[in-house]
């Protein structure tokens, strides 16, 4: 083993990590990157912190291996922040790695900061390598990031450490976490409850994503016949083609009807993140099947399991035998649920380009495979309502922090980690104007990623609940933007769209391209506000 530089480049290899993102400073920075480059983890150079923190969960997310996010320190390390805290309440294993400060503290303004202490609140573990047994605690380290809730963990080094010989190790890379044996009176709770239910539902939410829970919970559906919610992190995970999915639980007006006709919910991996601010509003027997404990629970339900989500489904399998649900009962809760998208898209105000016109148009023009991810804003509504997806993280959003800037770093994490599956990232001019530098990111790296900009020159969302509170507008409109002039200075595929007839055209040509193209589509934002009513309430 040569020095710690390699040694960590080495452990994240082992690992299955295959590149790291971020900006870097001068220090450790730089000899980590090179000993990565020689154990085949390439370093993408992001143009912001932020967007380098969210492409490295979200290629946790999609490729199941921890991510790596490597900054300089000090505002490297603060400008990674909302990445983190992405990492944190979406639940991804990330390790962000930064510059520390040499040991001759007193030599050191610039830039000083207690930057364990602003990480802290956001991490599960800080490590600055300066014990005995640095490569056996930096395998501890990364261990932490990969237990339940899996989240974020800090490594900051000294660059004169990082290039000192890596002692030996002491302890080897340990096995995953294995997961807690099912508490057997909270099964026999849970199957009584089951077995008394006349229409059990299930809601699943994000913990559910991996192949063992998906394969079990879409096994558990076709036995039990009955319906099933998918929350917005989770969609895919029983595929919206499916009958008996009805559509997403989001703790809105839109699936409230259909949930409120079930007399036992099972939740099948939910995160309470995944819950918005508010009471939770079905008061029927709650069986939870949940990897780990919550630090926070908005649901006080009646039998927990804590273990693994398909031992949990296969032990209840048998419970249900029996239920009021039809099918004609589900394809009418399933029409009703996606019509609430629809809401005034069609009315004559909504001229020329609504939200949903474009959705649509996006969905005929969209190639196989394709994965989308979607910012926050007015628009994702419309996304995640109306595109049917088939399979776990066949879309990617951001709903434990639901914060802007997302799509486009997400959708280069996608493009990077699969290259040869287009992604498309939906995007409100408010959010892509948070990360438009990431353009010459996709260019850089050629990815196939179409970026969709819903531009109406505000941030419609909260402008809607300004309206709705009868306040006047302020302080949420833009002076317009030509995305597509902006992303052709990156040399990037550009189109503008202003009418109609121009949508299907350079979708489709924007899609065609081998490389990054951008389809700035001026809409109309009348449509959201009866939008918004109709599926949040
Ligand atoms: C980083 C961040 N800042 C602020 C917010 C609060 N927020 C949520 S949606 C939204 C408006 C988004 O505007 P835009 O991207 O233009 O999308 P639109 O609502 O117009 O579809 C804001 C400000 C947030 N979620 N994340």
């Amino acid at each position: 083993m040569g020095n710690i530089s390699d040694a960590i480049a080495e452990r994240l290899a082992a690992r299955g990590v295959r590149r790291m993102f971020g900006v870097p400073g001068g220090d450790c920075n730089l000899d980590i990157i090179e000993s990565a480059e020689r154990v085949g983890i390439p370093f993408i150079l992001t143009r912001n912190e932020n967007a380098a923190g969210i492409m490295a969960a979200v290629t946790a997310e999609i490729t199941g291996a921890l991510g790596v996010v490597m900054t300089t320190r000090g505002p490297g390390v603060t400008n990674a922040t909302n990445g983190i805290a992405y990492a944190d309440l979406d639940r991804a294993p990330v390790l962000m790695i930064a510059d520390a400060y040499e040991r001759e503290l007193d030599l050191i303004t610039h830039q000083r900061m207690d930057q364990k202490g602003v990480l802290a609140p956001l991490t599960r573990g800080a490590l600055d390598l300066y014990g005995e047994d640095p490569v056996g605690d930096l395998d501890r380290l990364l261990d932490r990031a990969c237990a339940h809730p899996q989240g974020p963990v800090y490594l900051e080094i000294v660059g004169s450490m990082v290039r000192e010989p890596a002692p030996a190790t002491n302890g080897a890379a340990r096995a995953p976490e294995a997961a807690p044996a099912l508490d057997k009176a909270a099964l026999a709770t849970a199957r009584g409850l089951l077995g008394k239910a006349k229409r059990p539902a299930i809601i699943a939410g994000l913990q559910a994503c991996d192949p063992a829970s998906v394969a079990a919970l879409r096994t558990l559906v076709a036995a039990w016949k009955c319906p099933v919610f998918t929350t917005y992190k989770a969609k895919g995970v029983a595929s919206d083609l499916d009958p008996h999915t009805i559509g997403h639980y989001i703790g809105g007006a839109s699936e409230a009807p259909a949930i409120g006709e079930a007399d036992l919910l099972l939740l099948y991996g939910f995160d309470p993140v995944e819950h918005p601010p508010g009471k939770w509003r079905y008061p029927v027997p709650i069986v939870e099947l949940t990897r780990h404990r919550f630090e926070r629970h908005v649901i006080a339900p009646q039998a927990t399991l804590i273990g693994d989500l398909a031992t949990a489904a296969a032990a209840l399998q048998g419970a249900v035998t029996s239920h009021d649900w039809t099918p004609a009962k589900m394809a009418a809760m399933r029409t009703t649920l996606r019509a609430r998208a629809d809401a005034g898209a069609d009315a004559p105000e909504s001229g020329p380009i609504a939200p949903q016109h474009l959705v649509t148009a996006a969905m005929k023009a969209a190639p196989e495979r394709v994965r989308i991810s979607v910012d926050a804003g007015a628009h994702m509504l419309s996304v995640l309502h109306m595109w049917p997806i088939a399979e776990p993280h066949g879309s990617l959003f951001s709903r434990g922090l639901a914060t802007m800037g997302f799509a486009l770093p997400a959708a280069i994490a996608s493009s990077l980690a699969e290259p040869d599956r287009p992604a498309i990232a939906f995007t409100g001019d408010g959010g892509l104007m948070m990360c438009i530098g990431e353009l010459g990111t996709a260019v850089q790296n050629k990815c196939r990623v179409t970026t969709v900009v819903f531009n109406d020159s505000s941030l419609t969302l909260i402008g809607a609940k300004q309206r709705r509170r009868q306040l006047p507008n302020a302080g949420v409109d833009f002076s317009p933007a030509n995305f597509a002039a902006i992303a052709e200075g990156f040399g990037c595929a550009a189109y503008r769209v202003e009418a109609p007839e121009q949508l299907g055209p350079a979708l489709r040509s924007a899609l065609d391209q081998d490389g990054p193209a951008l389809v700035d589509v001026v809409v109309n934002p009348h449509a959201y506000h009866e939008q918004i009513i109709s599926i949040r309430g």
